[in-house]
């Protein structure tokens, strides 16, 4: 079975790693087989497997059974590079784990790693209601790819850390998503994914989480992390794909709909309100913010001067002043509207956050232009910061859209108004029936502008069993 792992880590050679895999690799299997996609064991989808790290070896295309898929190990090409950041930037990178942080890598590598099998979970019963066989085909992608960047920590875990590493591998799959006793590590990835909505805008919001951690690990002077979150890259930007046009498809048929009625409440004619994207889009978009971690941070200055993890795009032309990060302030916007000034290694995960929040507006534009592109007066918009927060300066305050701090009775009394209700959710549920036809799609959202892999829109991207 070992024999089988697509990898250029090799695999062959490496003794202690086809050790642990051996004993790991079945537990994976039996996890999967628990907790991935309910229903679709014997079903073949046409998916992409990574088999090599070349330009033509990442994305190879073919139907497979998803308990088949050949999950492998791949780090990107080596580069010729420096630390760059912190404390010592002109120090080489380090190909194994120096001493002193090994704490703080496991840490951050068993925070990464938690996070994939716990979305492959949220997303286990989604199958059964899916919009078309192309976007059916679409969550299986991103569910194998997601258990594949498991392996990418896994293979970390493994491979640097000993007998500690295995048995953290080993939790990662005894963890579960939302469960009372054993849950995920970070709150977005104990949420429940209800329904396609849900989905998509998980996908937009927080799988670009994913990009902007990964980004900054794939400036790590721990080599291997930087390697290994590199090629993750690549398969990442395909799960934001979904997401960002999941919801731009939503908002086409609600646009549609609402221009064709002259009328906001649509429901009654099979779409999805206006209204109720927006609350999914608080919901997750908010979640999703938690996920940087707090604004002031101890432990993202120990991280920035320590050389584990750095910022977004570190060496882009004329972005950042210095890579020490010694000279400057943050300007921190508190609950009330003062602004504190922390020193910026301090201010990590929210200088991370804002290159995210940049890029959330990108996405949102683009949905708003279907909107005005149908003559459509009404926009979707992202919260304020402050908005449904658990994590950082706004954790304990209530606090509305726009930003208004407001009494905890007051948002309960209007939660009902910002944030998807049962109600919303029992209506989605009803509009959510399978449509399992090839070339078809059910009435509340709009077919995809173009198949995958250059298919045509009516291809069987999943023959059901
Ligand atoms: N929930 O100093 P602070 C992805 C804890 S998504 C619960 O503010 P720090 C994907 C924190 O542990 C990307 N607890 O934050 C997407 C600390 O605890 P202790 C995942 C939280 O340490 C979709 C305390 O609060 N990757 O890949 O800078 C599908 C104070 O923490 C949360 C990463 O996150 C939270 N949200 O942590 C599939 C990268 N936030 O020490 C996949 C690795 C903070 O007081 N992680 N806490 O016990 C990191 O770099 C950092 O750990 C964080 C921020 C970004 C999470």
């Amino acid at each position: 079975m070992i024999g089988e792992i697509p990898n250029n880590v090799d695999l062959d050679h490496d003794q202690q790693l086809r050790r642990a895999l051996a004993t790991w690799h079945p537990r994976f299997l039996q996890w999967w087989n628990e907790v991935g996609p309910e229903g679709f064991e014997a079903s073949t989808v046409y998916l992409r497997t990574a088999i090599s790290a070349s330009a033509d070896g990442w994305a190879n295309y073919a139907y497979v059974k998803m308990p088949e898929y050949r999950w492998g190990i791949f780090l990107a090409p080596p580069e010729n590079r420096k630390v760059g950041f912190g404390d010592n930037p002109d120090a080489d990178p380090w190909q194994q784990v120096p001493g002193e942080f090994r704490k703080e890598l496991r840490r951050i590598i068993v925070t990464q790693g938690d996070t994939e099998p716990a979305s492959v979970e949220q997303q286990r019963h989604l199958g059964k209601t899916a919009p078309s066989l192309y976007d059916l085909r679409n969550l299986f992608q991103v569910n194998v790819e997601e258990a594949r960047h498991l392996w990418a920590m896994v293979y970390l875990l493994h491979r640097f850390f000993g007998r500690d590493g295995r048995e953290e591998a080993d939790e990662l799959l005894t963890r579960r998503s939302g469960h009372r006793d054993h849950p995920r590590i970070l709150t977005a990835f104990n949420a429940p994914i209800r329904d396609w909505l849900d989905f998509y805008c998980f996908a937009m919001f927080t799988d670009r989480d994913g990009k902007y951690q990964l980004e900054s690990l794939s400036e790590s002077g721990f080599d291997p992390l930087s390697r290994t979150t590199r090629f993750m890259l690549t398969e990442e930007a395909h799960h934001m794909f979904v997401g960002e046009t999941g919801v731009q498809r939503v908002v086409q048929r609600t646009a549609d709909l609402m221009k064709q009625s002259g009328r906001a409440d649509i429901h009654a004619l099979g779409g999805i309100e206006l209204a109720v994207i927006q609350k999914y889009i608080n919901l997750w978009y908010s979640e999703s913010l938690d996920l940087f971690g707090a604004e002031d941070s101890s432990n993202a200055a120990t991280y920035f001067a320590t050389g584990i993890k750095g910022r977004y795009h570190e060496h882009a032309a004329n972005l950042y002043r210095e890579h020490r990060a010694l000279e400057d302030e943050y300007e921190m916007r508190l609950p009330g509207g003062a602004v504190e000034r922390i020193p910026l290694r301090r201010a990590m995960n929210a200088v991370l956050r804002d290159a995210y929040v940049q890029d959330c507006e990108r996405g949102l534009a683009r949905w708003n232009r279907e909107l005005a592109a149908r003559g459509l007066a009404e926009r979707l918009a992202l919260p304020h910061a402050g908005f449904n927060r658990k994590v950082g300066a706004y954790a304990g305050q209530s606090c509305d859209p726009h930003g208004n701090l407001l009494a905890a009775e007051e948002f309960a009394a209007h939660r009902s108004e910002w944030l998807p209700t049962e109600e919303d959710r029992a209506r989605n549920a009803e509009l959510m029936q399978p449509v399992y036809e090839p070339g078809k799609i059910a009435g509340w959202i709009a077919p995809p502008a173009k198949g995958i892999n250059g298919q045509p829109p009516d291809f069987e991207y999943v023959i059901l069993a």
